[in-house]
């Protein structure tokens, strides 16, 4: 099984102490905690893999993951390439780390600029220290980095926009703060945007563990994401295993966040949503927008990124008020007659919401101005692996004064538990009778489980619907016979 996305890692414990981003690493313990020692880092020797940088501080080298240098020239004339760095509330050190491997590894006639965006951090150490430093980066390398600081706090999809806006190169990589980039990450990137100006592409994350800076290896997979709208990895599309090429481009439904693309054509199809607020689904946002909208997306397996994941993000400490606000303005704008889908999974009602996800005339407007296709193309032609559940009748919650759950996982004993707002609590009722609960299920050729009643009075399981099915088991629910359920109370649901 693969890992967990790095930019995926939501559901952390939250931290008492805010601020600390990396916890548990004494050089980090604060977010404007140092590593001591001066920059830029000096290059560690090739081919040994961990090195120690300045100040003992392990500072990866390419050679453990290099993935096609020996195997792929690429043209000598590449377009420029801008490198916009977004924060708030980074660690000092780690923002430099990014910069330094930024300059270390992208050949210099490629590096146009290199644009930090501070999405207002509350961080002192982030204003006049950072300054000191981007003043000696452009002592050394006269004009390449500019500072641009937002004077209240905006969030991520108009801190990527930011930066944009004030790029001039041809390409940019709009990159977190907390990444350093491997050796020839760039070169690929710029080849397959010149060879084509309408795609966006991804390099793979690798990992930078946040306790020990070590570097762990992710593999190659498709991005791809759940009907809340939440990334997660796919496996490799059967085409690209057939090509039989492990530098080919790798077809993907989404982007995690992290991308690049030609600077002008991501300013024609509208680049980031500026409505997306805070946190979470701007990167769904551009996907859907991207491929209906005439690009495309691709994994570039040659260029590799590693990802320095964090204790917990900042921003604020329920994301998941966003991440719902978020999903909800992009079913509105791209998912045409599924967006129901996005409101069954965060189980929110069709019809008020109470959730105000904005103005989105103007972006409806540029959906139309750019003649868009539908959604329902976009899950046939780009993403079949994202099934819609269109015979859902309700869904909810079974509450009495606490609420049906789906118990331990693994394991296949409901229980009653005290109602959360979580997944685990949520059923869907279908038009066969069949009850399922839990995750709304988004891929194709997987088992929702349903609620079973084993038929001896006995409590009721959660077996996988096919299954249960087959072998005769009891999974269809009449909300009449109610006094044949083993859970007395309403049932509050909403109804499509
Ligand atoms: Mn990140």
């Amino acid at each position: 099984m693969t890992p967990l996305p790095p930019t995926c890692s939501l559901h952390t414990t939250p931290s008492s102490s805010f601020e600390k981003l990396y916890l548990n690493f004494s050089a980090l313990s604060g977010y404007g905690q140092e590593i001591e020692g001066s920059f830029p880092l000096q290059l560690p020797a090739q081919g040994s893999g961990f090195t120690l940088g300045r100040a003992g501080q392990p500072y990866f080298t390419s050679s453990p993951f290099l993935g096609c240098k020996n195997s792929k020239s690429y043209p000598s004339l590449l377009p420029s390439l801008g490198v916009i760095l977004i924060f708030m509330d980074e660690s000092l050190s780690i923002i430099q780390r990014a910069i330094t491997s930024v300059i270390s590894r992208t050949p210099p006639r490629l590096l146009k600029e290199i644009i930090l965006v501070d999405d207002f951090s509350s961080n002192g150490e982030l204003k006049v220290s950072l300054n000191e430093k981007i003043k000696l980066y452009n002592q050394k390398y006269p004009g390449l980095l500019k500072m641009i600081r937002h004077s209240e706090r905006r969030g991520l999809a108009q801190a990527r926009n930011t930066g944009w806006a004030a790029a001039t190169a041809d390409v940019v990589a709009i990159l977190d703060a907390h990444i350093e980039v491997n050796v020839g990450w760039a070169e690929p990137i710029l080849a397959r945007i010149q060879e084509d100006r309408t795609v966006i592409v991804s390099p793979v994350f690798d990992k930078i563990c946040f306790d020990t800076l070590q570097l762990e290896k992710y593999g190659l997979a498709v991005h791809g994401f759940n009907w809340e709208l939440w990334c997660r990895y796919d496996a490799l599309p059967q085409a690209w295993i057939d090509l039989n090429d492990v530098t080919a481009p790798v077809k993907s439904p989404s982007i995690m966040g992290i991308m690049a693309a030609n600077r002008l054509f991501l300013g024609e199809i509208g680049a980031l949503d500026g409505g997306m607020l805070v946190y979470g689904g701007e990167n769904v946002e551009l996907s859907l927008r991207v491929w209906q909208c005439g690009g495309k997306i691709e994994i570039l397996p040659c260029s590799r990124v590693a990802h320095l994941e964090r204790y917990h993000k900042p921003y604020a400490m329920d994301l998941s008020i966003f991440l719902k606000r978020n999903a909800l303005r992009v079913a509105e704008i791209w998912m045409d007659e599924y967006k129901q889908m996005v409101y069954l999974a965060w189980n929110i009602p069709l019809q008020n919401s109470g959730i105000d996800y904005g103005d989105i005339s103007s972006r409806i407007a540029l959906r139309k101005k750019l003649k868009c296709k539908p959604f329902d193309w976009y899950l046939k032609n780009v993403y079949p692996l994202l099934k819609p559940t269109l015979n859902i009748v309700g869904y909810g919650r079974v509450r009495a004064n606490v609420c049906l759950d789906q118990g331990p996982v693994p394991g296949n004993t409901p229980i009653m538990h005290p109602c959360h707002e979580f997944s685990p609590q949520n059923i869907y009722y279908h038009q066969t009778g069949e009850f399922y609960m839990g995750n709304l299920i988004a891929e194709a050729n997987s088992d929702d489980r349903c609620l079973t009643d084993p038929g001896h009075g006995e409590k009721p399981t959660l077996e996988r619907c096919s299954t249960a099915a087959q072998s005769g088991l009891h999974i269809h629910w009449d909300f009449k016979q109610v006094s044949h359920m083993p859970f007395k109370g309403e049932v509050d649901t909403n109804i499509v």
